[in-house]
């Protein structure tokens, strides 16, 4: 029961929880289901190379988004790097500077530059006024990130890219099962990539995939999962080993079955986060678009200048309970030490970028907890800035 600053763990009371809450923490199907697949895998020998779970899982996914296409992949990293390779991107690449480095690195990894742009305080996603200032006769193409599963100005960007002859992707790590203007992700863009990582809404172990409508892309991609090979000896594309294998495939056919289950959760989880936190002074949750579909999978708070503790403190308050929350994604990309010397003038570029990175700390849900939990950590949140104003 934490009522004062001195129930507080930061304070030297125990913490509010006995074991760490973590962002992240995998939502998991039916795990008798998941072996009746290791039996099947163990009985066919088929453990890779686009099996016959990887071809059911990409079906499945494929029809979850309405799209045409799903081509799944080792990982989400993977997934970009081989979808920015078949767009035949180079020279300069815009992406906001605001995500995960794996959109940055992708490029980076392939020697392209990443150009970061800054973004919408109110959407976390590309401002594509900023894109626009962004564009230099070397530029070749736009990702745009669905951070939070919050979808980027697609038809903005759609536009900008559309004028100055850019090819235009999405990293839809965060998207799964999202839309946008009522149309279902993947849908957008020449491709928009997903990741089935661990911590993701829907995972694989690891992994992550392609979905696109174009029928030649789609093709090329699959070959250069391969290693660009096209029939047996015949290598056509530079390639690389960007599989999925059986097993991880089987694990996303039983956590799709559990998909709805994890979104509703998700979703309570929200509204008990959106009930403790309205009215304290200085945070905000970020909204979701209710005439849109959303996973509900992350839960972003903003800590304010107005707030009486700055976001740092707020994190160790949080890590002393053990819910630990997570200051995603601090410092920005251009502020990496890799990045730096990209952006010696920063915080005039970037100061969006710069002023939510500061402002950010990501709250833990998904199935592993219930929204009895989540009214404790509010507890916690709201005796940290003492009471609601
Ligand atoms: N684009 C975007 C926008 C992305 O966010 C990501 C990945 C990608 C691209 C690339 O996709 P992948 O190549 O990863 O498929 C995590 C994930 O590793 C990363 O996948 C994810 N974004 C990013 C947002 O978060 P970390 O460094 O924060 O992970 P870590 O190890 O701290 O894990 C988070 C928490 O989850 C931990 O406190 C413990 C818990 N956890 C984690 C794992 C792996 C578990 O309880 N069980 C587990 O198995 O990056």
């Amino acid at each position: 029961n934490i009522q004062s600053k001195t129930d507080l763990a930061i304070n030297g009371a125990p913490p509010a929880f006995d074991e760490p809450l973590h962002v992240g923490r995998p939502n998991v199907g039916e795990k008798a289901e998941f072996l009746k697949h290791v039996d099947d895998i163990f009985e066919s020998k088929w453990l890779s190379n686009n099996g016959p779970k990887v071809q059911l899982l990409e079906q499945r996914v494929a029809d979850y988004h309405n799209v045409k296409y799903c081509i799944a992949m080792s990982n989400g990293t993977v997934a970009l790097e081989i979808a920015i390779r078949a767009l035949e991107l180079e020279g300069e690449v815009i992406i906001p500077s605001y995500t995960f480095i794996a959109t940055a690195h992708a490029l980076s990894w392939q020697g392209i530059t990443p150009i970061f742009a800054d973004i919408d305080p109110d959407t976390h996603c590309l401002d594509p006024d900023s894109v626009r200032k962004m564009i230099s006769p070397n530029t070749t193409g736009i990702i745009g990130v669905h951070l939070w599963g919050q979808t980027a100005p697609v038809d903005e960007l759609q536009k900008i890219a559309d004028q100055h002859n850019l090819k235009l992707m999405f990293d839809a790590a965060h998207a799964f099962g999202c839309s946008y203007k009522g149309q279902m992700i993947g849908n957008f863009g020449e491709a928009e990539v997903l990741s089935f990582h661990a911590t993701k809404l829907f995972n694989t172990f690891e992994g992550g995939a392609v979905l696109t409508n174009n029928d030649a892309l789609a093709e090329k991609m699959r070959l250069m999962r391969n290693f660009g090979f096209s029939g047996l000896d015949n290598v056509i594309y530079s390639g690389t080993n960007g599989k999925m294998t059986e097993i991880c495939a089987a694990m996303g056919l039983v956590n799709l079955d559990n998909l709805d289950a994890v979104v509703k959760r998700n979703q309570e989880n929200y509204r008990a986060y959106q009930q403790g936190i309205d009215g304290l002074p200085g945070l905000s949750l970020s909204t979701f678009d209710e005439s849109e579909r959303n996973n509900y999978q992350y839960v972003v708070m903003e800590v304010g200048e107005d707030c009486p503790v700055s976001r740092d403190d707020m994190v160790e308050a949080l890590h002393a309970e053990n819910i630990l929350a997570r200051k995603y994604f601090w410092p920005g990309c251009h502020n990496m030490l890799h990045y730096r010397k990209l952006y010696p003038h920063a915080r005039l570029l970037l100061p969006m970028t710069e002023q939510m990175s500061d402002k950010v700390v990501v709250l833990p849900t998904g199935t592993s907890l219930s929204a009895e939990i989540v009214n404790v950590i509010t507890q916690v949140v709201e005796t940290v800035v003492g009471g609601k104003s």
